[in-house]
């Protein structure tokens, strides 16, 4: 699968010199899911993207500064992915990001955001137990130790509480989804896409990897994908996964995301 032909990425500095223009930053090559997640909102907004690189963690052993000082300056954080628009303040926050892809979105494009409060309560709802703090995605982050899960409040006991969390949410996910159904909508609220879907679909790839005609293996990303397809055996969360599941997350990605995921990065 090739992905090395682009995308192109610029750099923070000049990012952030821009005064025009829609730009988030990722890691080239990495679906880290955040980053991945916005990406596809912003596809299915038709707002086009200009990819940024995202500092590492970490000190620069050249010059012996941390590496996301410049980044810490510009947004007060670290966090991937940061999104500037235009001379706007700078997003940090999914549901901020979310607010700004829906209202920069093309004209005609899907509205991710329903407009009667009772399905945006259901629609924002979702999104929060999947991409909020103790989410889906949170306590995913923590099922093992590392310095990213330690950022995160990894202990002992918050890894052992994790995947019934995890399992949790996908057990949420199924049931709404198997209710939908009996509606007869294939969407996670109401009878058309919204923000729950592409949000839920995109970041359960880190429990449920995808095919690579969805999700290319690069270099970067060979084994972030073989921790993801670990997590979807850890027991509590494969029995929570069903073909529903399954099949609502490749819909969402085939239908309305980019796919082949474009990356950028290295081919394996
Ligand atoms: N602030 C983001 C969360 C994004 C996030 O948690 N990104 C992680 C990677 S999955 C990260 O970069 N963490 C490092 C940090 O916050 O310094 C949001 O709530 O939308």
């Amino acid at each position: 699968m090739q992905t090395s032909s682009g995308p192109d990425f610029i750099g923070l500095e000049e990012a952030a010199a821009m005064k025009t223009g829609t730009r988030v930053t990722f890691v080239p090559g990495m679906p880290a899911v955040f980053s991945e997640a916005l990406k596809n909102i912003c596809f299915v907004k038709g707002v086009p993207l200009i990819r940024v690189v995202h500092p590492h963690m970490g000190i620069d052993k050249a010059t012996g500064k941390d590496r996301q000082e410049k980044l810490y300056e510009l947004t007060s954080q670290t966090g991937l992915p940061t999104m500037f628009h235009n001379e706007e303040r700078p997003r940090n926050v999914w549901i901020e990001q979310l607010a700004l892809a829906e209202r920069i979105g093309a004209p005609g494009s899907p509205s991710l955001i329903p407009d009667d409060f009772e399905l945006r309560s259901e629609a924002l709802g979702l999104c929060a137990v999947v991409m909020g703090e103790d989410g889906m995605v949170w306590n995913m982050r923590i099922l093992i130790d590392t310095p990213l899960g330690r950022k995160y409040g990894y202990s002992e006991e918050a890894c052992s509480n994790a995947p019934d969390k995890v399992a949790a949410v996908v057990s949420l996910i199924d049931r709404r989804l198997e209710a939908q159904e009996e509606c007869g909508s294939q969407y996670l609220v109401g009878k058309t896409l919204t923000a729950a879907d592409v949000y839920w679909a995109t970041v359960s790839i880190s429990i449920l990897p995808p095919p690579p005609e969805i999700m290319p293996v690069t270099q970067q990303n060979k084994r972030a994908l073989e921790y993801f397809a670990m997590n979807s055996k850890i027991p509590a969360i494969s029995k929570a996964l069903s073909p529903r599941i399954e099949n609502h997350q490749r819909y969402i990605l085939t239908t309305y995301c980019e796919t082949p995921a474009v990356l950028g990065g290295d081919p394996l």
